[in-house]
């Protein structure tokens, strides 16, 4: 009996060190939407490896890419549960969960990339930044996602093309608003939906930038492609607060430095992947089209402005802050 006691015990014992040698290499899950092919898939594994490194194998990060996981608003939910510690995501899905993050989602608010980039390394930035991480999802570096442009079966060269079109919008009011105001018809969908929505003519075009619009095979089902570029969303590497903030200064310093040069990889593959995914899908037969004067456009979201602005008038700060950026 004694014998056998003390065999459990030792059992039990053996057990806690097994449980404890375990619980201290964390093991961390990663969402990306992306497949094999685009950049943020790439820097999405270049960061699995660098958080390896970096925190001496202490957390290990699978990344599950294709949006296996969930669509973008469910692993968005997941993340700011904890039940995915991390997540690529883009601010457009954030912006109705977080509405300091939907500065980002205002057609033309940024005038290029760069300008992007200098207003999130700004005030502007850091308010959004604290708004996400108090939701749940804190950003630890943020990710070029170009800009996103009109795509459908012919050119699209003023507002008025728009009109009677159904076009595919993420999730997030702001994107269907522009749409209407251009007199088309707001889809909003998940973005593995798009491919056979385009294709069986559910709707008559979407948007997005050329490394989504090749890699998803987008561009196999359709034909013109139409830079008015009205959109330009960051992206970021985020993680669930909670997990982050349980972390020991010096984990979170080695997350943190991993996901900033994962960013700055992304960053650097996104430049040369984007003109070639450019040239791929030209070279494929896409028709792209300049838009010379991107001025209608522009007049065209006033009224998304105004709307928007009534309905959120503390957003204005923000806005006016993003504007008076140079
Ligand atoms: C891509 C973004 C991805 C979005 C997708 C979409 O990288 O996060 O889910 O667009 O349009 O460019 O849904």
């Amino acid at each position: 009996m004694v014998k056998k006691i003390s065999a459990t015990l030792l059992g039990a014992i053996a057990g806690c060190f097994l449980v404890t040698g375990v619980a201290s290499a964390a093991e961390w899950r990663a969402w990306n939407i992306h497949n094999d092919g685009h950049p943020n898939t790439a820097a999405m594994d270049r960061f699995a490896e660098l958080i390896d490194e970096a925190t001496k194998g202490e957390i290990k990060l699978q990344v599950f890419h294709g949006g296996v996981l969930g669509s973008q608003p469910d692993a968005l939910e997941q993340v700011r549960l904890g039940a995915i510690e991390i997540g690529n995501f883009n601010l457009g899905p954030i912006g109705p969960m977080v509405k300091e993050a939907n500065l980002v989602s205002l057609p033309f608010i940024f005038k290029s990339v760069p300008h992007m980039f200098r207003v999130l390394d700004g005030e502007a930035g850091q308010t959004i930044a604290g708004a996400m991480a108090e939701a749940g999802v804190m950003p630890l570096a943020w990710v070029d996602a170009g800009a996103r442009s009109f795509y459908s079966q012919k050119p699209i060269n003023t507002p008025a093309d728009v009109e009677g079109l159904k076009i595919r919008v993420m999730n997030n009011d702001l994107y269907t608003s522009m749409i209407s105001a251009m007199g088309g018809n707001p889809s909003p969908m998940a973005f593995s939906e798009v491919q056979q929505a385009l294709k069986t003519g559910v709707v008559d075009g979407a948007e997005n930038n050329f490394p989504s619009f090749k890699n998803v095979g987008h561009y196999e089902v359709t034909t013109h492609y139409s830079l008015s570029e009205h959109l330009i969303i960051p992206e970021c590497i985020c993680v669930n607060t909670a997990k982050f903030n349980a972390l020991s200064e010096e984990m979170q310093a080695a997350v943190r430095g991993a996901a900033e040069e994962a960013a700055l990889y992304q960053r650097e593959l996104w430049a040369v992947q984007s003109e070639q995914a450019r040239k791929d899908v030209e070279a494929a037969g896409i028709k792209v089209n300049e838009i010379a004067d991107k001025g209608p456009f522009q007049d065209a979201m006033v009224k998304v402005y105004e709307d928007y602005l009534a309905a959120n008038p503390d957003m204005a700060a923000l806005v006016e802050m993003a504007q008076s950026t140079e």
